[in-house]
């Protein structure tokens, strides 16, 4: 494989799609040694037809407002892959969404399924449809709308949808509502489905909770532990919700949440009733974290800034991508960082992984850290189709047993002779190799 050729060609295919060619170029630079190494690879093409999706739906999504007036937005749906499984990943509703981040979410999605070994496709789907400030009426018609043609796609062994950015336990209701009216079926079709009707335990918080699992063992290894770490993390949805739940529990102290209007100090650390606060502001259908610095006095707003200028342990990014760049990682250096854990999808840029990995700080890709959400989801489609329902603590422990697969599997394709886990490599190889033997046992399809 010429990796510069086949980025060449897919940037003329795909002119413009700035974050998928990002997340491409990644994987093939991990790969290209592997791959060059075993021809029957290249013999069946394999790169070219990874990095074409199977197929891609875009439909028009018509609602109406509260006003009576007439909103349309676009609704789409990646299938990518489905060598190992049925197509799997969330949708996303954020005004910024649009293809090329779709194609990335949902080529990343591909090989953090295969990671979690369960049997799983890569997909991602979404809307540019803005949730703040709509009322639930409005969240509600547009759901429905949306899955009036996503219903024609989807299915519970063809493609299983679950949520992500502006896409929680609510809308995950009124899109299942809609599907289970349309096909008159009650299955396993979504996931993230309310624990009354379908859904797994510890679904709502596994994403956080896998991050910290696994960032505990990326210490582990170097002899460290996350007992009283000083923890910086961003965002304050779902995922950070989880992660700050686990950290603290852990015994470390989260001293930061981020939105799009800045960040919040807090010198107390984040516990307690403070971490029901971030399940407030979330469902506040407001755009900001400033309110947390009114209600507490521990901690103070900073505006228009990141929270990667604190002094931390360990840095956990949990809000979208490429949020934390290369001056962001230097920072972090030199504040005597140790461990950066991606809690959300790519939030580090190239740039920024290139300065860390450079100085020897440990480092994981969303793809390994954060796949612990869409492994409990599996677990979930796997109760679905059991007609039961695990307790929280078989959940909680076959998720903690995942991520720690997950582990070894970066250790086994990743750890260098100097000693240093490759973790981008090692998710990258171990993702890669199932998917692509899968393609080779299934022949040209
Ligand atoms: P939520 O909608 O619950 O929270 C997202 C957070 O990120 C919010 O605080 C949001 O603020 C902020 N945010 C979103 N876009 C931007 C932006 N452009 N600039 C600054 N801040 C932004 O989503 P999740 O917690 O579910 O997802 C967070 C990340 O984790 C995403 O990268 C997602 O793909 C990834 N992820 C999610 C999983 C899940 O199970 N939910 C699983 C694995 C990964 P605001 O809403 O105010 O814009
Ligand atoms: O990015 C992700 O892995 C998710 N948003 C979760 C996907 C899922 O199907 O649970």
């Amino acid at each position: 494989m010429n990796i510069q050729k086949v980025l060449n060609d897919l940037e003329k295919r795909n002119a413009g799609e700035t974050e998928f060619l990002q997340a491409v170029k990644e994987v093939l630079e991990s790969i290209e040694d592997v791959y060059n190494a075993n021809p029957q690879f290249e013999a069946a093409n394999i790169i070219e037809r990874l990095v074409e999706p199977d197929r891609v739906l875009m439909f028009k999504v018509p609602w109406m407002d509260d006003r009576g007036q007439v909103n349309v937005n676009r609704g789409y749906r990646i299938q990518f892959n489905n060598a190992i499984g049925p197509y799997k990943g969330g949708l996303r509703f954020h005004p910024s969404v649009n293809l090329s981040i779709l194609k990335f979410l949902g080529f990343e999605q591909i090989f953090k399924n295969s990671l979690t070994s369960l049997p799983m496709g890569g997909a991602k789907g979404g809307s540019d449809f803005n949730p703040k400030g709509k009322s639930n009426n409005e969240i509600m018609r547009f759901c429905q709308s949306f899955m009036l043609e996503l219903c024609r796609v989807i299915g519970a062994e063809t493609d299983v949808p679950a949520g992500d950015i502006g896409v929680g336990g609510r809308e995950i209701g009124f899109m299942y509502g809609m599907y289970k009216k349309l096909t008159h079926e009650h299955t396993g079709v979504i996931t993230g489905k309310g624990i009354d009707w379908g859904g797994s335990l510890v679904r709502p918080e596994a994403t956080g909770f896998g991050v910290v699992y696994f960032t505990s063992e990326m210490l582990t290894v170097s002899g460290e532990s996350i007992k009283d770490k000083i923890v910086a993390v961003s965002g304050f949805g779902n995922v950070a919700w989880g992660v700050v739940k686990k950290a603290t529990e852990l015994g470390a102290k989260v001293v930061t949440l981020s939105g799009p209007d800045g960040y919040i100090y807090d010198s107390e650390g984040i516990s307690g009733e403070k971490i029901d606060f971030m399940l407030e502001l979330r469902g506040s259908n407001d755009d900001i974290v400033r309110p947390y610095a009114d209600e507490f006095s521990s901690a103070k707003f900073i505006e228009g800034k990141h929270p990667w200028e604190v002094k931390c342990d360990i840095a956990l990014p949990c809000a979208t991508q490429n949020e934390l760049n290369q001056n962001d990682a230097e920072t972090l250096v030199r504040n005597g960082c140790i461990c950066v854990c991606e809690g959300a999808n790519m939030p580090s840029t190239p740039e920024a992984i290139e300065v860390l990995q450079r100085n020897k700080i440990l480092f994981s890709p969303g793809k390994a850290s954060n796949a612990g959400g869409v492994a409990t989801s599996g677990l979930e489609m796997t109760q679905n189709s059991m007609k039961l329902n695990w307790p929280r603590e078989e959940v909680d422990n076959r998720l903690h047993q995942i991520m720690r697969n997950i582990h070894s599997s970066c250790l086994k394709h990743g750890k260098r002779t100097d000693g240093y886990v490759d973790y981008v490599k090692g998710a990258n190889i171990a993702g890669f190799l199932k998917v692509a033997n899968a393609m080779l046992d299934q022949g040209v399809v």
